[in-house]
């Protein structure tokens, strides 16, 4: 009883030494895997837009145009084109305003948060366009 529960445990320990941890920390998954960038706009020091993204395109971009430290208004791609935007204009958490149309979100940004435009209204979301 006790050497078939030993073995099992030698034989992790001899083949964590001879080809190191299954899942180390720094195993980046390849592939199709989602990454994430944040992008520091008024350079505080605290993250206002995040990106997130595959092999080819942002999926999906969110900013926290308020500095709560919440995002407040993301927008989702599909294969690198606007497919909708969402914003919690009062900051509650939940968003209260959908935009599925790119004009009337470029239109409301404009408006209510011009300093984002650049970095949340894009024609193309492919990933080579952007600088990181
Ligand atoms: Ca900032
Ligand atoms: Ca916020």
């Amino acid at each position: 009883m006790r050497k078939i529960y030993i073995l099992p445990v030698i034989t992790a320990l001899i083949s964590l030494l001879l080809y190191g941890p299954l899942f180390p920390a720094n195993a980046v998954p390849k592939g199709n895997a989602i990454q994430a960038t944040a992008i520091d706009i008024d350079k505080d020091g605290k993250p206002d837009v995040v990106y997130y993204y595959d092999d080819k395109y942002i999926t999906m971009a969110e900013a926290d145009t308020n500095k709560d430290g919440r995002a407040d208004v993301r927008v989702y791609t599909r294969n690198g084109k606007f497919k909708s935007a969402e914003a919690d204009t009062d900051y509650d958490g939940k968003a209260d305003k959908e935009f599925s149309n790119p004009d009337d979100f470029d239109a409301w940004l404009n408006q209510n948060n011009p300093g984002y435009e650049d970095y949340l209204n894009r024609p193309n979301w492919e990933k080579t366009l952007f600088s990181f």
